[in-house]
């Protein structure tokens, strides 16, 4: 290494320490930057707080993020009672739960899997194709193939409460995504959707580990009573996830179309880029959203979160009633989103 990086790297190092009274790793000689929170880890709704604990076991021994991001969303996977999540999440219109999960990396590795059948850690196939193949993504049978080639058991994902939410559902067969239950323009008595007021939900988790690395992961059974074979923003890297370990990470939940089309992630990530704080970031890609259609934005819900490099982190939600759970050496929180609304 030559003297002048090697002078850099000192100061980055040196200054960052001085301004947050701890040594903050620095592989680059870039700007300092003062990490005020980490490890720190970020997840969307209040299922998020479990999912959070499960990510801290890692992070709390200095784990790597990627590692603490995969085992985190793997709870809301695992519980059945979760209907938005990989095991019991509630099916498309035929009756087929199918799961889109995505992860990231701080060296832009990625991985997806969408409209995957029958496996429960939909994440830790999105993991492996990251890992083990050249690409990026695989879809429908070939993910599954590739699943069970790689030792994941193959299982009923369907729970006898799901199912019965479907069959309520199919009396109308109305699909019309529901705005979280606790927004002020759900009305019990009007419910659209007989199936169940929450119909759409996702974990979409990021974090900073102790080496100041980001990483993320997103991982959904996606719009309830969806038509067979659709995919939304969850497993589309820089719709629903983006992980930037110069600038920071974002991740989405809400009716993925509106995400998809505005590229949401990767927008709030880039605006954290152009100086914006991780809520203002947020709040222009809902207003991106409305922008493009204004009376639509009314009727779904679509939240982002976001965690710039700092530590520092912020949500913004179209509609009252989005959540978000964080957690890190000095906090354990759920928040409500601010929203436009
Ligand atoms: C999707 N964004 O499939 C997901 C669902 C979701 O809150 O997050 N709903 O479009």
């Amino acid at each position: 290494m030559s003297t002048r990086r090697k002078f850099l790297q000192a100061s980055v190092i040196s200054s960052a320490a001085v301004l947050t009274g701890r040594q903050v790793l620095a592989d680059t000689a870039t700007l300092p930057i003062p990490v005020i929170n980490n490890p720190v880890v970020i997840s969307t709704w209040d299922f998020g707080k479990a999912a959070n604990a499960g990510a801290w076991t890692i992070l709390g021994k200095g784990g790597r993020a990627l590692d603490a991001v995969e085992a985190g969303v793997k709870i809301p996977e695992a519980d059945p009672t979760n209907q938005s999540i990989g095991y019991g999440g509630l099916p498309d219109r035929d009756g087929h739960v199918t799961l889109d999960a995505c992860i990231m990396d701080e060296q832009y590795n990625c991985g997806s899997v969408m409209a995957l059948e029958h496996i429960v850690h939909a994440i830790s196939v999105a993991r492996l194709v990251m890992e083990k193949t050249p690409h990026i993504v695989l879809a429908g049978d070939g993910a599954l193939q590739f699943a069970l080639a790689n030792g994941f058991k193959k299982e009923n994902l369907l729970t006898p409460e799901s199912e019965r939410a479907w069959k309520k559902w199919l009396k109308t067969a109305k699909y019309d995504p529901v705005i979280n239950v606790e927004n002020q323009l759900y009305n019990k008595e009007n419910d659209p959707m007989p199936g169940g007021p929450n119909n759409h939900d996702t974990i979409g988790m990021v974090a900073m580990d102790a080496g100041g690395n980001l990483s993320g992961a997103c991982t959904t059974s996606g719009m309830a009573y969806k038509i067979h074979g659709r995919v939304g923003d969850s497993p589309i890297i820089g719709a629903g996830l983006y992980v930037d370990n110069e600038i920071g990470a974002a991740t989405s939940t809400g009716v993925g179309e509106e995400v998809i089309r505005i590229v949401g992630s990767h927008l709030v990530v880039e605006l954290m880029r152009q100086g914006h704080s991780p809520e203002a970031a947020c709040k222009e890609a809902v207003q991106r959203i409305i922008k493009r259609s204004p009376e639509k934005s009314k009727k779904i819900q679509v939240g982002f979160l976001a965690l710039n490099k700092k530590g520092e982190y912020g949500a913004y939600a179209l509609q009252k009633g989005f959540t978000y759970a964080v957690k890190s050496g000095k906090e354990e929180s759920v928040y409500a989103s601010k929203s436009i609304y």
